[in-house]
């Protein structure tokens, strides 16, 4: 086997596959070559070239995001580890696991006039859970702090930083280890939860006659049936799922803003929460965040192993377990109470159900039709990566198929790196994953296309409205030159030369017909990624959206 010469890096190296850590994205530099030479030279490593930083950490992400473990990034000095910054943040508001292995000079080479060199120790300091700043020889103090760097990215679900320095020579390399590295289990405890909380907890739960479950971001197949049971039974519960939520039943309601925009003061006063229990990530509907700010529930509690936003600004109880095992002990001590808040939110229901059908058959080629008609010819058993930021707002108002698992960065809802992370994703994945992105996002991370890896049967439907359609959508909207010009930048760029450059199928809709054809035509070859990109009317699909949610009464 061929090692780095350099003892730190074999150190790393070590801990990294003692642990169990194999998936590697290398950016290209030299002062990581100790660590690119090991890596690769490695085959317990599945090593991905990524030359641009920015989209190499997204697909990272996309990797951790299915693989639940860390994925590992290594970048040379200088301002290559900023560009990881993007995905660093998302993985930090998205509970993501992510090690950032950057190599450095010597503390003494920087702010010396020495090239390539930034102040690269604690750079993320505000987004990561660990920074292990190492130095240069090795030390039973570098190797407790790169085995605590990679436990806190498994038991705290997040980003951590690596900071290693590598003094040249750099490429020379060894055929034996020098070095026996520490390795070091985690002293994560077991959480548990009091139970006479949970029966305090309860008692208000019986009492109530009006409760709201309101769940977000949240892997799929996480939570157990019994549990979804259970509250789909419950006249006094509702539960509001996001897209992203990955959970589903008939009595539940699925697009909350649907439910919600056309809603009164009466409306909802009567549907203000006694109680309200959150679980899972980031709520995408604005107008629920909005609802319940200003229609406070008395209590509100997070379930979460780790961590619980006051999104709210009444949050009350912060659950430290996972939603499946505060149910498993909740529920038992639980009764039901007559109530008619669920029947009265399924009739809002099945009113708006045959609202919305109505509507959708009568509007024109727009982003919402084309968003009906993708959403609901994805293969079954398929995954759907969703951009930001109306391709999740419209995927949210559309009923999908339950075997549909549906991703989105909404960490930080950031457009930089969403192709990217649907790249790292589909591949880690055996689905087939189909990705819909906004123009403007797809622009944006085009370079998540330069890269060797992108599985053949991976489809990317770009939605193009000639700019950011979402602005068109967002209260302040105006048809001025400032606005085309600084909030929509509108453009008249399309994929098909991107497509050709990086050998992609390329596949044009822009009416109602010539989608079907073409979703037809993506799904029937796997020969090729492709790209479908659909053409919308601009200065239209703000209008039939803003017209939908009034006619829904
Ligand atoms: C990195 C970053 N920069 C800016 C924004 C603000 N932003 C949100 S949505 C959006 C436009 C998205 O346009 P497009 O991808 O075409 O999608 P559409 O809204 O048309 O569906 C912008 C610039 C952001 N979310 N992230």
């Amino acid at each position: 086997m061929t090692y780095p010469k350099i003892p730190l890096a074999q150190s790393i190296i070590q801990i990294l596959l003692a642990k169990e850590i194999t998936n590697i994205i290398i950016s290209p530099g030299s002062r990581n070559a100790p660590l690119t030479i090991g890596f690769a030279s490695n085959p317990a490593f599945q090593c991905y070239s990524i030359a641009d930083e920015r989209s190499a950490a997204f697909f990272a992400l996309g990797i951790a995001q299915q693989t639940g473990k860390p994925t590992v990034l290594v970048c040379t000095s200088g301002s290559a580890l900023l560009n990881y910054y993007p995905a660093f943040a998302e993985a930090f508001y998205s509970q993501i696991p992510l090690i950032v292995l950057s190599a450095d000079r010597p503390q003494s080479k920087i702010d010396i006039g020495d090239g390539q060199t930034i102040r690269q120790e604690n750079v993320y300091a505000n987004h990561s859970l660990y920074n292990a700043n190492l130095l240069e020889a090795v030390s039973d103090e570098n190797d407790l702090k790169i085995n605590e760097a990679i436990n806190t990215a498994f038991d705290k679900k997040g980003p951590v930083h690596i900071n290693a320095p590598f003094e040249e020579p750099l490429y020379e390399t060894v055929s034996e280890l020098s070095v026996n590295s520490s390795v070091f289990a985690s002293a994560k405890a077991i959480q548990t939860i009091s139970t006479a909380e949970v029966i305090e907890s309860a008692a208000l739960w019986n009492n109530a006659t009006r409760k709201l479950i309101l769940i977000g971001v949240n892997d799929p197949e996480s939570i157990s049936n019994k549990t979804i049971e259970a509250f789909a039974t419950d006249e006094s519960v509702v539960v509001m799922t996001e897209t992203t939520s990955n959970v589903h039943h008939s009595s539940f309601i699925n697009n909350i803003d649907t439910i919600i925009t056309p809603f009164t003061t009466d409306d909802f006063e009567a549907f203000q929460p006694e109680i309200l229990i959150t679980f899972g990530g980031m709520v995408v509907s604005k107008r629920i965040k909005a609802f319940l700010r200003k229609y406070q529930p008395k209590h509100h509690w997070h379930i979460d192993t780790l961590r619980a936003y006051d999104t709210f600004g009444c949050l009350t109880k912060h659950f430290e377990v996972t939603p499946n095992t505060f149910f498993e002990t909740f529920l038992p001590l639980t009764h039901t109470i007559g109530s008619d808040y669920f029947s009265k939110m399924n009739a809002v229901k099945t009113l708006r159900k045959e609202k919305h059908n109505i509507y959708l058959s009568k509007i024109p080629f727009s982003d919402f039709k084309v968003f009906e008609k993708v959403i609901l010819t994805l293969p079954k058993n398929s995954q759907l990566q969703i951009s930001n930021s109306s391709a999740i707002r419209y995927a949210q108002l559309i009923p999908i198929d339950p075997s549909i698992e549906v991703y989105c960065n909404r960490g930080t809802s950031g457009i930089d790196g969403s192709t990217s992370t649907a790249i790292g994703s589909a591949v880690s994945n055996i689905k087939q994953t189909v990705f819909i992105t906004g123009d403007i996002g797809f622009l944006y991370d085009s370079n998540a296309l330069w890269n060797n890896y992108i599985p053949k049967n991976f489809k990317i439907i770009l939605i193009n409205n000639g700019g950011g359609g979402i602005f068109r959508i967002l209260p302040g909207h105006d048809e001025t030159p400032v606005f085309n010009t600084f909030f929509e930048t509108s453009h008249n760029l399309t994929a098909e030369h991107l497509a050709k450059m990086y050998g992609l199928d390329y596949v044009v809709a822009n009416d109602e017909l010539s989608l079907v054809k073409g979703l037809k035509s993506i799904y029937s070859q796997n020969d090729k990624p492709c790209i479908l990109e659909v053409f919308t009317p601009t200065l239209e699909n703000n209008t039939i959206l803003l017209q939908y949610f009034k006619e829904l009464v």
